[in-house]
């Protein structure tokens, strides 16, 4: 085991004065000094770090301190932060302005190679974040099959629209949030839910509503409550139920997408969406978002349809150039996948043999390059299970491995994201410390 002694020296309690000081000013300016809640800490405690910058597999904070990063912005930086190929074709679409509001040869190209990758996308449509992805998604299969009920999973995020914001994960489960105020009982009473990986609860739901639930909406493998894979047949159940009840089956690959493969959980899990959404990695980093599927549903979004949906910078060019270059650079080098196929595997390895000489209880989920650490004496494997574990245990590794130059997600309830970029230095030195934090 080889570790980068460089980071060693870093003091195991690091000076964030100025990311302090600007956590007080933003609070005068913006709500809780975030522009979104998961970044403010507020469930492992003290202060956000404030970035300057980043490059490959380290975050920069405006104290000077690296760290490892296992965020990549909740998921888009696959091949690590200021990807040459991105940077550089960003600069060079950046001078030919940043929006046209109209179409664009661009968009045609995206939407192309994204339908080379994802056989059964005939049609795809851009937006500006997963939340606009999911939230369109729904209103199409709702305006396409003339019902209104929807099916989501406890613990599962699809991000902020009312419909989603019923025993949601990610921010909403980290800060315990039973009832979002705002969202009416008018929408949420249209929003059913159950346990992930219980497919009985799901034909339950179905069997005492026939005929009303438009959609089943889920993250393929949950990302929004630790990393929670589908069970046996979970995800076939779905999809047959679905089938045999005109039900759209939509796969939220908002984090999935082009990271569990090339063709993300589709194409790794064999599982055939009616209707598949993206962000993240669509866009490198930019806003980008995207709902697409099959033709006989797609076709009913307007302007071909009338299930209106629409966005001023949706498609905008200096985002598709970044997303369009990470995609081409993600499809031609299939290596990448098998890359980070091994430090997923190699990073849970290395904590199961260290945590496994502890007195802790523990389960690691882990798949490709997305892993969480529960501190569970059960198998994790939904909302509740997740919910039981030692999460003041995680925070406080939370904090250990921050101290030491490791930057996991602020919450238990989310997934680490492994990059390309992460060397096996890299991940010796944080099995290194999850050592340390034990002894
Ligand atoms: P955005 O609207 O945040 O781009 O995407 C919403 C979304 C939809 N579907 C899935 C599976 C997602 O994970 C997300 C967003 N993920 C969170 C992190 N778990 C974004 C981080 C944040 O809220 O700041």
């Amino acid at each position: 085991m080889t570790i980068d002694r460089s980071l060693l020296t870093q003091k195991t309690s690091m000076n964030i004065n100025k990311s302090k000081e600007l956590f007080e000013r933003a609070q005068t300016s913006i709500p809780g000094g975030v522009n979104s809640p998961v970044r403010a800490f507020k469930s492992v405690g003290g202060t956000p770090v404030f970035m300057q910058k980043a490059k490959g597999a380290y975050l920069y904070d405006v104290d000077g301190n690296r760290y490892i990063d296992y965020i990549n912005s909740w998921g888009p930086m696959i091949l690590g932060h200021a990807y040459e190929p991105v940077v550089k074709a960003i600069q060079e679409k950046v001078v030919d302005s940043t929006s046209f509001g109209a179409p664009t040869e661009l968009e045609i190209q995206m939407a192309e190679l994204i339908k080379s990758i994802v056989p059964n996308v005939d049609l795809i449509r851009m937006v500006s974040s997963g939340t606009e992805a999911c939230m369109s998604a729904i209103r199409l299969a709702r305006g396409y099959t003339g019902k209104n009920k929807i099916i989501k999973f406890e613990g599962c995020y699809h991000g902020h629209a009312d419909s989603f914001l019923v025993k949601a994960g990610s921010g909403v489960a980290t800060f315990n949030i039973q009832t979002v105020p705002g969202v009416t009982s008018g929408v949420s009473q249209d929003t059913f839910t159950a346990p992930y990986n219980n497919l009985e609860a799901v034909q339950k739901i179905v069997a005492e509503n026939k005929g009303t639930i438009a959609a089943i909406i889920i993250e393929p493998v949950a990302g929004n409550m630790g990393c929670i894979l589908p069970q046996e047949g979970f995800l076939e159940g779905l999809r047959q139920l679905c089938t045999a009840e005109n039900m759209v089956f939509i796969l939220d690959e908002v984090m999935t997408g082009f990271r569990l493969a090339v063709g993300g959980a589709q194409e790794r899990l064999k599982i055939d969406a009616d209707l598949v959404t993206y962000g993240k990695v669509i866009g490198a980093g930019m806003p980008v978002g995207a709902f697409g599927g099959k033709l006989e549903i797609m076709k009913h979004i307007s302007p071909l349809g009338n299930v209106y949906q629409a966005g001023t910078l949706s498609g905008n060019p200096v985002a598709m150039i970044a997303g369009y270059t990470l995609l081409n650079e993600l499809k031609n080098n299939p290596s990448i996948y098998i890359e980070l196929e091994k430090k997923g595997a190699y990073l849970k390895d290395g904590l199961e043999e260290v945590l496994k000489n502890t007195d802790k209880p523990f389960v690691i989920n882990q798949l490709g390059s997305m892993i969480s650490l529960h501190f569970s004496k059960q198998p994790v494997v939904d909302f509740e299970t997740a919910a039981a574990a030692d999460n003041l245990l995680f925070n406080q590794f939370f904090h250990y491995m921050l101290d030491n130059g490791i930057y996991l997600p602020p919450s238990a309830f989310e997934s680490w994201f492994i990059s390309n970029a992460l060397s096996y230095q890299d991940l010796d030195y944080t099995v290194h410390c999850a050592k340390k934090f034990f002894q």
